[in-house]
């Protein structure tokens, strides 16, 4: 079957088979016109009614929009065409009927709502600018993984089917595993921690995390991707540096690979690769420049954690990626390292985008007694998680690392509203299939 040519490659003076989909049927009269679309572009197919064999024309013009055909016929130049040349045809093969009534418009003329695009993705992402949207995130996650693998980075995968969950009580998703309880992994932390210590010392992971978050929003997901990093003799400081890293190399891939896909989405002129040093702002500092702005209801003090208006104002007076550090440790999670000099502070630290949060890391506790006691604090057993905390028992380095949202990566760089247009299938409080 795949001895076709591929519409783009068509050249006036080939003859040709190509295999797409019908794109569009304009019939003139006399004259009439299908365009066949392929995963490389579009080309127009002339039907000539009174010089061509009846049937085939009939088959040509018949056929509905949507369906796949298969066309066979000479490459001519032509000015008119949209491409500049349009295909003769000496057959056309129907090779799958499409229905009449289509759920949505593939040629985008009109416009469907989000939930009809996600119910009927296949056809949604017949669109140039919605495909462009995944050509991209893949482009960047390769970058992503290069720029891993020059860090010296081993790509790892972890369990998604765990025995406990890392990032809070409220948000796993319980299931059954052989009558015991079990829940969806909700992070790789505790796994590629144990890496560090393990002959492999720096890893990355690029996989699904589950949360059963309490609200639908447009930036939060039940199944997201998560883009993780550990480093054995890393410190907080330089977890950020490699953070930065990979953000401006997931940038940088898409700038070098993705310029027809940034047309399709018209934002060839906007998109841009963040350029400089993140400014690193202290959470105590984040404080101050939000309250100084008098925009929230309530003056923020020690402790509080940012909603989502209080991340709004100060990405609004920031303007660009920026790391908040030195986090109360008391809304931090256990596994993040306080300060030495101050045991309040903690070194965790989140990188934001000026609309939302990306990132979230730190350095961890790598002591055994300290993280034992961590547990106990936060009031969690340290018995089921002894999987895990033994293995500080056994010569576990110093440590840093993060988790950024792959969804929230690309959602951020092409300005999309919503979080669920950078997942193929999202998974939100109301949608379990497709
Ligand atoms: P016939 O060519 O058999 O007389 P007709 O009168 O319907 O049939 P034209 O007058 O040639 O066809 O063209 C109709 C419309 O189609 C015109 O607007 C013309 O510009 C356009 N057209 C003709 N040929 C092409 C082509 N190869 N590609 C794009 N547009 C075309
Ligand atoms: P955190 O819980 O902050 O940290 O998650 C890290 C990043 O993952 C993304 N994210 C989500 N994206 C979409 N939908 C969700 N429901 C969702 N939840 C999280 C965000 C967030 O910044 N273990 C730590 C990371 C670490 O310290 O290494 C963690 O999971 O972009």
């Amino acid at each position: 079957m795949d001895d076709r040519t591929y519409t783009a490659d068509a050249e006036p003076g080939d003859t040709v088979t190509v295999a797409g989909w019908v794109h569009e049927i304009r019939d003139l009269g006399g004259i009439a016109f299908i365009i066949i679309r392929d995963t490389t572009g579009k080309i127009q197919v002339k039907f000539e009614k009174d010089e061509m064999d009846d049937d085939l024309v009939e088959t040509g013009l018949d056929v509905h929009r949507e369906s796949v055909v298969a066309v066979t016929g000479d490459v001519e130049e032509e000015e008119r065409a949209p491409t500049g040349v349009e295909i003769v045809p000496d057959s056309v093969d129907v090779v799958a009927e499409a229905d009449p009534e289509l759920p949505l418009d593939p040629s985008g003329k009109v416009d469907a709502e989000l939930p009809t695009r996600l119910d009927n993705r296949t056809l949604d992402l017949r669109k140039d600018e919605v495909k462009a949207i995944f050509e991209i995130r893949a482009a960047a996650l390769a970058a992503v993984r290069d720029a891993f693998r020059d860090l010296g980075c081993t790509e790892i995968n972890t369990p998604k089917i765990v025995a406990t969950g890392t990032e809070g009580g409220t948000e796993l998703f319980p299931i059954t595993y052989f009558g015991r309880e079990a829940f969806m992994n909700q992070s790789p932390q505790l796994f590629k921690q144990l890496m560090v210590g393990s002959g492999l010392e720096r890893v990355f992971e690029i996989g699904p995390i589950f949360r059963a978050e309490e609200h639908n929003t447009p930036r939060h997901l039940n199944e997201a991707t998560s883009i993780d990093f550990e480093s054995a003799f890393y410190d907080h400081t330089e977890a950020m540096d490699a953070c930065e890293t990979i953000v401006k190399a997931a940038y940088e891939g898409v700038a070098e690979n993705c310029q027809d896909e940034l047309d399709a989405l018209d934002l060839q002129d906007e998109f841009e690769v963040p350029e400089g040093d993140f400014p690193r702002i202290t959470y105590e500092e984040a404080l101050e420049r939000i309250n100084a702005t008098g925009e929230l209801d309530e003056v923020l003090v020690w402790g509080d954690d940012l909603s989502t208006e209080a991340e709004h104002v100060l990405g609004q007076e920031v303007g660009e990626h920026y790391f908040i550090t030195d986090w109360p440790s008391e809304i931090k999670p256990f596994y993040i390292k306080d300060h030495d000099d101050d045991a309040d502070v903690s070194t965790g630290f989140d990188m934001m985008h000026p609309s939302m949060e990306l990132v979230s890391g730190g350095q961890r506790e790598h002591r055994y007694d300290h993280l034992v006691e961590g547990f106990e604090q936060q009031g969690l057993d340290p018995e089921a998680f002894e999987y895990y905390t033994k293995m500080f028992k056994y010569g576990m380095p110093p440590h840093a690392g993060w988790g950024l949202g792959g969804e929230r990566l690309i959602m951020t760089m092409l300005g999309l509203g919503n979080i669920r247009e950078a997942v193929l299938f999202p998974r939100d409080r109301q949608r379990l299939s497709p």
